[in-house]
């Protein structure tokens, strides 16, 4: 996700710590570094102007002169600066306490939408969610929501006398007789935006009065989901977004423009055709991630997920301190290894790149651990020449391999230590 613009802000982000002053000349080079890799990541224009101006100000307010690091300070503005255009807060949907919260997913063909009614349906299992195709017309659309439905184990109210409006009554009426919480309405899509679409989309409005209406929109289609969002939501008015394929090669102009230029903050994002990845929007941590800080939150809270007694405190204070050994690092990598494919989830630590990882390396890196004494993985520095010699042999490797590993874990963990001087305060308190 956003390799590029990933890339141009590690490049910004170490020539800004490479500062040793920051006065008005840098600040303007800065600025317009971070103006170009806006635009080139299909940026809005207008959403960029907006956005180098106000950090303008407030860099300009920063009196950076009278502080010994004024590198940290300019990140920290910048990153806050982001978060802000990316919608400050996480948007969450607020359940009813009695009766059904009904979501009407809007948009254009092909953009994911039956695909995102059923993830969210499997997000919100415990809701007793009911799925309805409000697409009388198409028969197949009912068949693959019905599909979807099916392998996510989630019912899906029958077509209604071939009608769709007799479909959405009916669905109302199914979901208040048996205690479903949740109704997705998944829309009809045409391939363009036409009146003929808005009237029928305000029909179903007014029969089912929808608690959301959440545009879907293709993340890889930059510009022409913000026109979208703009449209849709000045025609039937729009309460969020969904982006989706955000996995592909997205380049981030819809992520960075939609909240600012639609006014239509984000609420998910999907990340990848299966039914278990659409992930909840935080501002904070894309902002980080975007930065290359990482996403040291999401991962915590995946590793928390699988290991249940992951000590994420610890972890912390361990990377503060440089103390990080190679037994918390094969811990690690085993609970990493859980969640699935790696590149994934390195996309989310900090400095890493998706295509950074290979898996055979990791494999190897796992056996000259395994083959490593406690105490060689808690303190690497006993490992002399003899040792080194055992630990290849035991794992099918060469002591080349071995000295490799020592070094790049020797280098990962100054680093590390250094970059956890540099994360924003809210990653290292954990809210
Ligand atoms: N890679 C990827 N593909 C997706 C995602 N969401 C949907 N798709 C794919 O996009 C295509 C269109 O999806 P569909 O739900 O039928 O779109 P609809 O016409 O808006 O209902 C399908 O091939 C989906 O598998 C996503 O988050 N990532
Ligand atoms: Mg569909």
């Amino acid at each position: 996700m956003f390799e590029g613009l990933i890339d141009r802000f590690q490049l910004i982000r170490r020539k800004i710590l490479g500062y040793g002053r920051i006065t008005d000349r840098e600040i303007t080079v800065i600025l317009k570094d971070i103006r170009i890799t806006l635009l080139e990541a299909d940026v809005n224009y207008k959403v960029v102007k907006d956005f180098i101006s106000e950090l303008n100000i407030k860099c300009t307010g920063l009196e950076l002169a009278k502080t010994f690091n004024p590198g940290d300070i300019v990140l920290k503005t910048v990153y806050e600066e982001l978060t802000k255009l990316l919608g400050s807060k996480p948007q969450k949907m607020q359940f009813k306490s009695s009766g059904p919260l009904i979501i009407g997913l809007i948009g254009l063909q092909g953009v994911g939408k039956t695909t995102t009614a059923a993830k969210l349906a499997l997000k919100y299992k415990a809701k007793n969610p009911l799925l309805v195709a409000a697409d009388a017309k198409r028969p197949a659309a009912y068949e693959q929501l019905s599909q979807l439905g099916q392998r996510a184990k989630i019912p899906v109210c029958p077509l209604h006398q071939g009608s769709t409006k007799a479909t959405v009554k009916k669905a109302i009426k199914q979901a208040i007789d048996q205690g479903h919480m949740f109704v997705i309405v998944d829309t009809a899509g045409r391939l363009h935006l036409d009146d003929e679409l808005i009237e029928e989309l305000k029909e179903i409005d007014r029969i089912v009065k929808f608690d959301y209406r959440l545009l879907v929109a293709d993340g890889m289609s930059g510009q022409d989901a913000v026109n979208q969002a703009k449209t849709f939501r000045e025609k039937i008015g729009l309460d969020g977004a969904i982006l989706t394929k955000m996995d592909g090669d997205a380049r981030g102009g819809a992520a960075l423009s939609i909240t600012r230029a639609a006014q239509v903050p984000i609420f998910y994002i999907g990340t990848s055709e299966n039914l278990n990845n659409l992930e909840q929007f935080y501002p904070e941590r894309m902002a980080q991630r975007i930065m290359g800080m990482g996403d040291l939150a999401s991962l915590a809270e995946k590793l928390k997920v699988v290991e249940g007694r992951f000590d994420e405190k610890k972890i912390r204070a361990k990377v503060m301190k440089g103390e990080l050994n190679f037994d918390d690092f094969l811990a690690q990598l085993k609970a990493v290894k859980k969640l699935g494919p790696l590149s994934k989830l390195a996309a989310m630590m900090p400095g890493v790149r998706e295509n950074d990882i290979k898996e055979d390396e990791l494999k190897k890196i796992e056996a000259i651990i395994n083959s490593m004494t406690k105490k060689e993985r808690v303190n690497p520095d006993v490992i002399n020449g003899s040792r080194k010699r055992r630990i290849a042999a035991g794992s099918g490797t060469t002591t080349r391999d071995v000295n490799q590993l020592l070094k790049q874990f020797d280098y990962a963990s100054k680093l590390l230590k250094k970059m956890g001087k540099n994360l924003p305060k809210n990653i290292l308190s954990g809210s």
